[in-house]
């Protein structure tokens, strides 16, 4: 596969009319961060753009990044974030209540990442992860989750069926939206299912995106930008339905679908589809207006950094994650405007922001120096974090929330 590719037909339902939405420019790849020595070297740039499917509602990028490229060597860590590692908890023990009746039943982790959400179900099932990142499957092994290291494919199913039999429950979260053949991967989850078996993935809903202007989840990882609709013109495509549906809040909102093989649309599904109807996401003006709201958060959230430098403030980056970048490339914020961003990710410690070039410091950084304001980058996170940094803040550092307003807190 060559580094990058246009995608030409839309991914959930082969439609060839994609209308061209935003254009964030070329930008690096968003969680490869570098280490000093990466410093000398030019980056890979990208064009990072959306497109609108008309007919089914989808919304992707214009281009496909290797994926060899993007998950190699991973830094993002699902266990970084606390209030990530309560939302899989609870995850986990709802699927144990819903869906797992007896310890043989199988389930099966597309993108396990650290086995942050299998080992809290490890007790009480047989689990599985799958994900091609060798770094972060080293991880999960040690917590005692067996982890095939591989991206997902109908052949990889076909070879858990053989080794582990069909899986009851089979959960992709935050991966789904990163994968470019959907039809090979539905057709997986087809052969590994059992027949009465669910699928549950999690992925942003397009309709925050465009409710909420959350354009920094806009990266080379997340092809796809789901909406109920078009899952469904997608799960159609390899034989399954849509069975329910659930809004969850966690990356600012994301959407929890349940496929199966065979059942009927639960209310919620009804609902959901016609909740998308209204907020006008089968119109292609709906994102228009988003591309104007996201210019316009550029404009005004670059007015705010350059006043408060020329006021002589210090100002810092809270939270390294992926969409951070995104942000601070397409803002034009670099090691000029930010003396450095705190994160949580031993892995990303002392490593450097791709495009800005920021240094990422440990958080404890923060009391010590005491900026005067911190720009959220990990907003997704705002009300835990607002509520861990209530010292800091008594102490007088504000924090600039950057979406969906950009306002200081
Ligand atoms: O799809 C994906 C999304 C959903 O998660 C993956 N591509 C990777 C990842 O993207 P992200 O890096 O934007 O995810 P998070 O979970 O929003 O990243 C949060 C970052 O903030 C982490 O690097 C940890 C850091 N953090 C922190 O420094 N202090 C987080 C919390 C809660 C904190 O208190």
């Amino acid at each position: 596969m060559s580094t990058i590719h246009k995608r030409k037909t839309c991914r959930a339902c082969l439609s060839k009319k994609l209308l061209p939405i935003l254009s964030l420019g070329k930008q690096p790849l968003a969680n490869a961060f570098l280490t000093k020595a990466q410093l000398k070297k030019r980056e890979a740039t990208f064009p990072l753009a959306i497109e609108f499917c008309p007919k089914c509602t989808m919304m992707q990028l214009s281009h496909v990044v290797d994926p060899a490229i993007l998950f190699a060597n991973y830094h993002y860590l699902t266990s970084a974030s606390a209030p990530l590692i309560a939302h899989f908890h609870a995850f986990a023990e709802k699927i144990s209540a819903s869906y797992i009746s007896t310890k043989e039943d199988l389930v099966v982790e597309i993108g396990s990442n650290d086995g942050t959400l299998l080992s809290a179900l490890k007790d009480s099932c047989r689990v599985l992860g799958v994900d091609p990142a060798k770094n972060v499957a080293k991880r999960a092994q040690a917590m005692g989750v067996p982890t095939v290291t591989a991206f997902f494919s109908e052949k990889v199913a076909r070879q858990i069926v053989k080794k582990e039999g069909n899986a009851q429950v089979i959960v992709a979260n935050n991966v789904i939206a990163h994968i470019d053949d959907l039809d090979d991967v539905f057709m997986g989850v087809r052969e590994l299912l059992s027949g009465s078996g669910v699928f549950l993935f999690e992925a942003h809903w397009l309709g925050n995106l465009i409710g909420k202007g959350g354009f920094d989840q806009i990266y080379h990882e997340h092809l796809s930008y789901f909406s109920l609709h078009a899952v469904q013109a997608l799960a159609a495509r390899s034989d399954m339905i849509v069975t329910d549906v659930e809004i969850v809040p966690i990356h600012g909102e994301s959407i929890r679908f349940a496929i199966q093989k065979s059942g009927v649309p639960s209310k919620r599904v009804l609902a959901l589809r016609k909740k998308e109807i209204s907020l006008g996401m089968k119109r292609t003006a709906t994102y228009r207006v988003f591309a104007q709201k996201v210019a316009r958060v550029r404009t005004e959230l670059r007015t705010l950094i350059d006043k408060l430098l020329k006021q002589k403030k210090m100002i810092v980056g809270y939270g390294a994650p992926a969409k951070g970048n995104t942000l601070l490339n397409y803002v034009g914020l670099t090691a000029q405007h930010l003396a450095y961003i705190s994160d949580t990710t031993p892995l990303k410690w002392n490593h450097y922001a791709p495009g800005s070039r920021i240094i990422i410091r440990e958080p404890a950084m923060l009391s010590i120096e005491q900026p005067d304001y911190a720009l959220l980058l990990s907003w997704n996170y705002a009300k835990e974090i607002l509520a861990k940094e209530k010292e800091l803040r008594t102490k007088g550092v504000k924090f600039i929330i950057p979406v969906p307003e950009v306002r200081i807190v």
